[in-house]
């Protein structure tokens, strides 16, 4: 029987939303603007490349203005990585790179990361961080129409889904942050890590679709509450 240990962190677009990031099922997110099956699926990809593509860069551009930048949440993760002896590991559905620019090193990035890019014909993974269009060519093929941002569409398979199913039946804390637990499989982890006898914990504005999988709910802005949470675990991880 592995050692439960581990404390296991997913994140969601609430965490990011105290930084100027739009969520994507708030009344004023996302989801309200564009149909996710015109921009986030590999057929709207096929049907209407440009379209999806500037999807992408819009959202790129959003990210790199000055006024964006980790919020308490991020930084409060990032001492948690830093200072504390628990095996941890951070999970996010989000494709920002603020959890990065908070400090953390080890996060899995199971939906992707909007500042990399993939060739579709050689599978190679690079940084990119300004706009994308159908003229660019990959530096492994040298062709242009080959790249594509490195994101999990609908109908995709997320990414690190071992590692994180690894993490989930191991770990002894599990806290969703900042999601509304409406997309699967990431809404199932709080369901798993029970199952590994975890102590389950949601920090998010509201009651969400996946609330009752939680033994603790911490209302609130995650700018005030994962602070807060993590100075518990600090506090509980503290010899005696
Ligand atoms: C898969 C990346 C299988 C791109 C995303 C029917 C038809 C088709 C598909 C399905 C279907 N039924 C189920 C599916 C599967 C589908 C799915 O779940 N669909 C849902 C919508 C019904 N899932 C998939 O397709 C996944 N893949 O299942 O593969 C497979 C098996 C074998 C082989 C191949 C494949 C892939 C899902 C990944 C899709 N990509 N994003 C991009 O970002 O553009 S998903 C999208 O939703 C987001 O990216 C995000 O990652 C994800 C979850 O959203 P949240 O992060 O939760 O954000 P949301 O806005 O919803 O909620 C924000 C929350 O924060 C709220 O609760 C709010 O209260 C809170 N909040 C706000 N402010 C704060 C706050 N909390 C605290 N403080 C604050 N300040």
């Amino acid at each position: 029987m592995r050692s439960s240990s581990g404390v296991v962190i997913l994140t969601g677009a609430g965490i990011s939303a105290e930084s100027g990031i739009s969520t994507f099922r708030d009344p004023e997110g996302i989801w309200a603007k564009y149909d996710p099956a015109e921009v986030a699926t590999p057929e709207a990809f096929a049907r209407d490349r440009e379209r999806v593509l500037e999807f992408y860069n819009r959202r790129r551009r959003r990210l790199r203005q000055s006024d964006v930048g980790p919020n308490a949440a991020h930084h409060a993760l990032a001492e948690l990585e830093r200072r504390s002896s628990l095996r941890l590991e951070i999970v996010t559905q989000n494709i920002d790179d603020l959890h990065e620019r908070a400090g953390c090193v080890q996060v899995v990035h199971m939906h992707g990361e909007l500042l990399k890019v993939r060739c579709e014909r050689s599978g190679d993974v690079m940084p990119w961080t300004d706009d994308l269009s159908v003229r660019d060519r990959c530096a492994c093929c040298g062709l242009p129409r080959t790249l594509r941002p490195h994101v999990v569409w609908f109908g995709e398979m997320p990414l690190e889904m071992s590692r994180i199913h690894r993490a989930l039946s191991t770990c002894r804390v599990f806290a969703a942050i900042g999601t509304s637990g409406m997309v699967t499989p990431a809404s199932g982890f709080a369901s798993v890590a029970r199952q590994a006898g975890a102590r389950t914990f949601e920090l998010n504005l509201e009651e969400t679709a996946i609330s009752d999988l939680f033994d603790e709910r911490i209302l609130g802005p995650a700018t005030r509450t994962v602070p807060a949470f993590v100075e518990r675990l600090f506090a509980e991880a503290a010899p005696t």
